[in-house]
């Protein structure tokens, strides 16, 4: 797409100029600009508001000194990040990726694209994401309770459960959530939902571990069926091997479907009987080990080195579920030519704007991330509200409140492609619905 609205071309050029060293986050901006136009060329109140001069510049960007100790007595030390994006619909929200690529360009686009997903949720939640280049791969527990227990140490002055919670991404699970939780109340004598995604012994929601990959199959669930399909009978592959890789290929099974190949950053495993997930979660959940040694049980299955093959297998539906700009166009021509009707992305960003216009060009239905993986963080907004109420609800109610909402997100993505005549299009359904509610509230309360 290109765009012909002068002021957007200037505000583009404006973002690219001074976000110069972000690939990543121009690739965000630049996606969600161009589906914008026909918005913008009706309602020009929001340009007289800035509303987009506000929106492409985060509120607040905090950067820090994370020294921690390891188990040689060695002081390390890594930098963090918390970008504050947008409070106009809620307190800030969203996840910490824990990753040796992180810098200030990966948290702002993640953050960027965190503003929208969150709106679609219906939930009152402004958007966020924060992070380190701590890798915590290869570290023992207690190198990263320090690490953990040190970025707290720093982030605890800049969140709390009315003003900014952070949750999960690549790298931080329910361990790395215990320590920065603990360390946030000993330091605070508070106990109050500041983070989501905690334990069930100390605040968290049932169904939270689970919410992203069971939210991605029953938004793509949604796409199928309104385009005349669903899941039963599919070959499915998906990437990453991590929390939401897990969850997707337990709900894409329960629905019918044969996943059979996922992926960790060495590389992939292809198993044409279908995956055998309780080993999966036992590798990845229980021994935090390589998708490789899915081997050492079905020898028969095919170990490939370097994760970008995976999408040469062939399928009928693929759900990145691994990290940003995994599927270039390359792998977007594979996928067509063998056939596969649906991409959702459980990942934030998994494909590049050249494969996006390889899925659009051949009709393959694409699911975009801030729709289809928002179930993460609609169900951490369900875990704010229970901690909030000091109650908890069942895994049921829980999981019948995710599926009520990931509908309900298909729903507004498909009536705003087609209200801006672009029927099919759930892209920029997803970006023209999310933005509406944001830019609204932006524009009520005034130049802040
Ligand atoms: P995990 O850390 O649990 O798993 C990440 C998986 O992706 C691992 O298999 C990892 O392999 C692989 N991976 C990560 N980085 C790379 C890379 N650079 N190249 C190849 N493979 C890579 O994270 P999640 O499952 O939580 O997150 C996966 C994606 O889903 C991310 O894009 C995240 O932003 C997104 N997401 C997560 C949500 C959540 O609730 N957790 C919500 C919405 C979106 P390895 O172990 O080898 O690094
Ligand atoms: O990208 C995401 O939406 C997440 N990592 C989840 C964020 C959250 O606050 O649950």
């Amino acid at each position: 797409m290109t765009l012909s609205n002068t002021y957007l071309i200037n505000l583009l050029e404006t973002v690219k100029k001074r976000n110069s060293g972000e690939p990543e986050f121009i690739q965000a901006v630049t996606e969600v600009l161009e589906t914008l136009e026909p918005v913008i060329d009706k309602r020009p109140d929001f340009v007289e508001a800035g509303v987009l001069d506000r929106l492409v510049e985060p509120e607040r960007q905090i950067l820090f000194r994370v020294p921690w100790v390891d188990d040689n007595g060695r002081v390390r030390v890594n930098r963090g990040f918390r970008v504050q994006y947008n409070s106009a619909i809620g307190p800030y929200k969203g996840g910490i990726r824990l990753h040796p690529s992180v810098y200030l360009g990966i948290i702002k686009f993640l953050g960027f694209e965190q503003v929208l997903k969150n709106s679609l949720t219906t939930l009152p939640m402004g958007g966020a994401k924060g992070g380190s280049d701590f890798d915590p791969k290869g570290k023992s527990d207690g190198e990263v309770m320090r690490f953990c227990q040190s970025f707290m140490t720093e982030l605890y002055r800049h969140i709390g459960p009315d003003c900014d919670v952070p949750a999960g991404d690549i790298g931080t699970g329910g361990r790395e959530i215990g320590f920065m939780y603990g360390q946030y109340k000993r330091i605070m004598n508070q106990f109050t939902g500041v983070l989501t995604g905690k334990g069930l012994t100390y605040g968290g929601s049932l169904a939270r571990t689970e919410a992203t990959g069971y939210g991605l199959c029953y938004f793509t669930d949604e796409m199928l069926k309104a385009n005349g399909s669903g899941f039963t009978g599919k070959t499915v592959v998906i990437s990453g091997s991590g929390n939401v890789a897990i969850y997707a290929t337990a709900k894409a099974t329960e629905l019918g479907a044969k996943v059979v190949a996922l992926s960790d950053s060495e590389g992939y495993i292809h198993d044409p009987d279908g995956i055998d997930l309780e080993l999966v979660k036992e590798i990845k959940e229980v021994k935090r080990g390589r998708i490789k040694d899915y081997l050492n049980k079905y020898p028969n299955a095919i170990f490939t080195t370097g994760s970008s093959g995976i999408w040469t297998i062939p399928c009928d539906i693929a759900l990145p579920c691994a990290t940003q700009n995994e599927i270039d166009k390359t792998s977007a021509e594979l996928l067509v030519r063998n056939g596969c009707i649906a991409v959702a992305e459980g990942a934030n960003m998994p494909s590049t704007p050249e494969a996006i216009e390889v899925y659009l060009a051949n009709g393959v239905l694409y699911g975009p991330a801030k729709a289809a993986n928002a179930g993460g963080v609609a169900t951490s907004g369900l875990e704010m509200s229970q901690n909030s109420a000091r109650l908890s609800w069942s895994f049921e109610e829980v999981d019948s409140k995710l599926k009520d909402i990931m509908t309900g997100i298909f729903k507004a993505c498909d009536d705003a492609a087609r209200e801006y005549g672009m029927e099919g299009n759930y892209m920029a359904g997803a970006n023209i619905a999310g933005f509406l509610k944001v830019a609204e509230a932006m524009k009520a309360q005034g130049c802040v």
